[in-house]
């Protein structure tokens, strides 16, 4: 590493303290770009970099709401609006117990590369609350996502940050938030994404983000003449994204033989298919955050508190969370010969643990890449808003289909042009990066 980002890495830790998986978001960032940044000084001298890590605005507030026996709590809801040099800031909410500052700011920070090789005009939020949406009622969301929105509303708008969903917030979350937002500013427009159909939301939406992962890693594997037909593949999550995937490498010929939750993973021999797929739904939906009732179910293993990633697979899609995938559970793949990761969650893999990828030389793909069809099929979805004009499920996927197979290709020459060739992780972060340090060179000291 060199002095320069030794010192800045340096900075941002004694900054953002207690911030783990911030340091970790950045400093993977950081490293790879060693080479475009000593190829242009004019980055240095305008302090991009020192920019890019500081939130042009972090937003906290207070959201306290009823439960169904008139009892009152208190959660924190946060907006992280990290930079908006290609467009307004966009990027999902979680709600999750788990989330803390530190987590949305790497989120948020993930957002602004992940937008940017989406090549729409999009720039990079997250935000979400430390809400747990594990056993609450529909009306205690309501309530819960009403009161978010009546804070949230004066800090966003379809020019100016237009959030959507991520772990805990899908379609029923959306719902409520919208309705709020309309309520409290009197117009109907694209402020969120993920919106249901009836209502301005775009066709293809929900399946996006697991569809694009999917069809990145097809343009993959076509790199050394294969493709998902007949491939033994490992799924880690249950939730939006892993049901996406396992839809779409169905469709492809592929094999899904694992899911996971927080209480452990199933192994499914014969294949998460059919009304398995369906299944998942309920899973998702029941908020009992157990993959075990799948075991149940359909009488298959289950083992509880570990992860999937011991299993002998062609190809992996961790789609549950960050950090999921460790240095020994990527060792383990490699040596079972699994020889395509590609990431449907933000982070999962620890920086050890992709060094252990790329040294294997096996295909790796940064979730800033591979699952950028998500937030690319809400930008979709935005121009479908503006038009006033909804597309049919055909154009919207032929698009997140052209859009990831762009964002592979784009990985793939940057890797090239800048000596490491085959190196995802250079290749989506250099891309990223320059389209959004050239806007903000452009646009002056702001
Ligand atoms: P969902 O809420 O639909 O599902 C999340 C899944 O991960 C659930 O199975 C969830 O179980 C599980 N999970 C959450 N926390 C943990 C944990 N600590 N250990 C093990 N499993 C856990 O979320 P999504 O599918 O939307 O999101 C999954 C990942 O994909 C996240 O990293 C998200 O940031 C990323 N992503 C999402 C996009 C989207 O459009 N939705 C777009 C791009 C990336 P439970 O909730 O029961 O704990
Ligand atoms: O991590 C992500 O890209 C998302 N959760 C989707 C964001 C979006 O604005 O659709």
């Amino acid at each position: 590493m060199s002095e320069y980002v030794n010192n800045l890495l340096s900075k941002v830790k004694a900054q953002n303290q207690n911030e783990p998986e911030f340091h970790q978001a950045v400093q993977e960032v950081l490293e790879s770009l060693e080479g475009v940044i000593a190829q242009h000084p004019e980055y240095r001298s305008a302090k991009i970099l020192e920019r890019m890590v500081e939130p042009e605005r972090v937003i906290m507030f207070r959201v306290p709401w009823m439960d169904d026996q008139g009892e009152i709590h208190v959660n924190r809801g946060y907006r992280i609006e990290m930079n908006s040099a290609i467009g307004p800031y966009k990027g999902g909410l979680r709600f999750h117990p788990s989330v803390t500052l530190g987590i949305l700011k790497f989120l948020a920070f993930e957002q602004v590369f992940k937008n940017s090789l989406t090549t729409l005009p999009m720039g990079g939020g997250k935000g979400g609350s430390d809400f747990d949406p594990k056993g609450k009622s529909d009306h205690e969301v309501m309530r819960f996502c009403q009161s978010f929105m009546t804070e949230l509303f004066r800090h966003i708008g379809p020019n100016t940050d237009v959030p959507a969903g991520d772990i805990g917030v899908g379609g029923r979350e959306i719902g409520f938030l919208f309705g709020q937002y309309k309520r409290l500013r009197n117009e109907f427009t694209g402020v969120l994404t993920g919106k249901g159909i009836n209502w301005g939301g775009s066709l293809i939406r929900p399946e996006a983000t697991g569809y694009g992962t999917v069809y990145f890693a097809q343009e993959m594997l076509k790199t050394r003449g294969q493709d998902f037909e007949g491939k033994v593949c490992a799924v880690s999550g249950f939730g939006n994204v892993a049901w996406g995937a396992v839809q779409k490498i169905n469709q492809l010929g592929g094999k899904v033989v694992t899911l996971s939750g927080p209480d452990g993973f199933i192994y499914d021999k014969s294949g998460v298919k059919g009304e398995k797929v369906d299944y998942m739904l309920k899973l998702r939906a029941s908020a009992n955050d157990r993959v075990k009732d799948y075991a149940d179910e359909f009488k298959v293993e289950f083992y509880p508190g570990k992860r999937p990633w011991g299993v002998k697979v062609d190809v992996a899609l961790p789609c549950a969370t960050q950090n999921e995938i460790y240095e020994e559970d990527a060792k383990e793949l490699v040596k079972n010969g699994c020889n395509c990761v590609c990431e449907g969650a933000n982070m999962p893999t620890t920086i050890e643990g992709y060094k252990i990828f790329t040294d294997a030389k096996i295909l790796y793909a940064p979730g800033k890449a591979s699952n950028a069809g998500g937030v690319a099929t809400s930008g979709l979805e935005m121009s479908q808003n503006s038009m006033r004009l909804p597309w049919s499920s055909d154009e919207v996927d032929k698009r997140l289909h052209e859009i990831m197979t762009r964002i592979h290709d784009t990985c793939v020459s940057t890797a090239q042009r800048y000596g490491q060739p085959g190196n995802y992780v250079i290749g989506a972060n250099i891309a990223g990066f320059l389209k959004v340090a050239d806007a903000m060179l452009d646009q002056g000291l702001v």
